[in-house]
């Protein structure tokens, strides 16, 4: 008596509870696939993006004490194309000015300097970290906060941009001297 009726009740409701197994799994994983690819575009935008030619990992900002207005930002730069890429110019809403910087050692002292582009060698990767090739950013708008992102914008020689969220990070306030060759 209840079985033929509970049938009826299968074919006529969309409900998962009611649906025929393989139906059910189906969709189940159709669901699945839908939420992994939608978590992984969230996942995009609360990191790094990837461009089809540079890919961004690890970026980071180096908080500063509270009254310091400049700070470094730090990734690596992955470049999986055949030819040089490189990048012309940073912008981000944290600061008044942003520079592609790097390092040189200046009769024993490390001293920062504005550079023109910063570039990431065919199938090579480039290292931005402290003490060598950074992004500056001077005259800050806004606190640094630990673990908390920061939007800069890289420019590339082809027009080309790409949006980063590098995540406040404590550092060392300087580099150790030791081991460094002359
Ligand atoms: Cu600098």
């Amino acid at each position: 008596m209840n079985k033929p009726h509970k049938q009826t009740i299968f074919s006529a409701s969309f409900l998962p509870d009611f649906l025929p197994g393989r139906l059910a799994v189906f969709l189940m994983g159709f669901f699945i696939g839908f939420v992994l690819i939608f978590s992984s575009d969230a996942f995009a935008e609360s990191s790094d993006n990837q461009n089809s030619s540079v890919q961004v990992s690890d970026s980071y900002v180096r908080t500063v004490p509270p009254g310091q207005k400049n700070t470094g930002v730090f990734m690596t730069l992955t470049n999986v194309t055949d030819s040089t890429k490189s990048i012309v110019n940073a912008k981000s809403s944290a600061a008044e000015i942003v520079e592609l910087h790097t390092h040189i050692n200046e009769d024993g002292m490390m001293r920062m300097r504005q550079i023109e582009k910063i570039d990431i060698p065919a199938k090579g990767m480039t290292i931005l970290k402290p003490g060598g090739l950074h992004v500056m950013l001077i005259g800050l708008k806004q606190e640094i906060v630990e673990g908390k992102p920061v939007g800069i914008t890289l420019e590339y020689e082809n027009g080309e941009t790409q949006e980063i969220q590098a995540i406040g990070k404590k550092l060392q306030m300087k580099m150790p001297k030791m081991g460094m060759k002359h």
